[in-house]
């Protein structure tokens, strides 16, 4: 507002913007935090089909463990125009990987990227941790219900229709306002539905339903997210926009445009990261941090 100083904020926005937020499992959120994403799908858009098997997901989650904070698992692509995957199925590919990798010692906070409760619920039985919904709450009736008996973390993520139809209904007057609200709603749904505003984490759902000019938007606005006073969540990786804007067909081959979206969304105050390319995606975290000064060796 034209010649407030910053003391001048509402109290309540001072509070939410500058407020520490909650640990995560036990992580500070002080510093931004990589969330490694395995999919054990067939048929995700970047990484389909290549940790399906129990001994390749368990190898692939021991690196990612030494490289990230979190683990992401998610048995379902939710990517345009990707189809629904049987419940069953869905735990099938899950469950038994991350019992699995529990069993092999290894301990960092795990979510579960579904929309369907039974699934979410599996997943937690196995091990996990940490709640991963990309409807945030709104495909199965079911989840707000699991996430409040269980009071786990629950990303909530802005999403429209379906991934099989979402594309043909990216229109908004305004996607940060519209993304905004949206959330605003879904976090209302979620505390009455029982939950703790101490479980929510937020996510403006880049790719979903969006073309690259509102990921763009997005991305550059991400800091007007920060006064819901909850966690942010950044999932840009290897997404479609990196390549339209570079011409980069093959996902794989988006790594350095996902770091640099990875170091834009840091310091834009994101608290978590959500990457394929964590190796890459840590180094550089480490020499921004260091420059920033908030690096956690750093004593200077
Ligand atoms: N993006 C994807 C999946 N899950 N979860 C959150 N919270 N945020 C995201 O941006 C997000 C997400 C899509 O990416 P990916 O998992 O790599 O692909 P696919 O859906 O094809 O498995």
């Amino acid at each position: 507002m034209p010649g407030r100083s910053p003391s001048e904020l509402p109290a309540a926005l001072s509070r939410a913007l500058s407020a520490p937020r909650p640990d995560l499992c036990g992580l500070t959120l002080e510093r931004p935090r990589i969330m490694g994403i395995l999919n054990l799908t067939p048929d995700s858009f970047s990484d389909g089909g290549r940790h399906n098997g129990l001994d390749q997901a368990l190898e692939r989650a021991s690196i990612m463990a030494r490289e990230a904070d979190i683990l992401d698992i998610g048995g379902e692509s939710t990517r345009p125009g990707a189809a629904e995957v049987d419940t069953d199925e869905e735990i099938r590919r899950t469950a038994p990987v991350i019992r699995a990798l529990r069993q092999a010692g290894i301990r960092l906070p795990v979510s579960i990227d579904t929309r369907k409760a039974r699934v979410a619920e599996a997943a937690l039985d196995a091990g996990a941790d940490i709640i991963n919904d990309v409807t945030a709450l709104r495909f199965d009736p079911a989840m707000a219900r699991l996430a409040a008996e269980r009071g786990v973390p629950v990303v909530l993520m802005h999403s429209i229709a379906t991934p099989e139809t979402m594309q043909r209904h990216a229109q908004y007057d305004n996607v940060v306002t519209a993304v905004r609200d949206h959330l605003y709603a879904r976090v209302e749904a979620a505390l009455a539905a029982g939950l703790r505003a101490e479980q929510l984490i937020l996510d403006p759902g880049i790719g979903f339903g969006k073309t690259t000019a509102h990921d763009l938007l997005l991305l550059r606005q991400l800091a007007a997210f920060h006064d819901f006073g909850l966690p942010l969540l950044l999932g840009a990786s290897r997404k479609k926009f990196i390549g339209a804007l570079t011409g980069t067909e093959t996902p794989a081959e988006r790594v350095s445009g996902s770091v640099a979206v990875a170091l834009q969304g840091a310091a834009a105050g994101a608290q978590i990261l959500r990457v394929h390319d964590t190796k890459e995606t840590r180094q550089a975290l480490q020499i921004w941090q260091a420059i920033a000064g908030t690096s956690p060796q750093n004593t200077l």
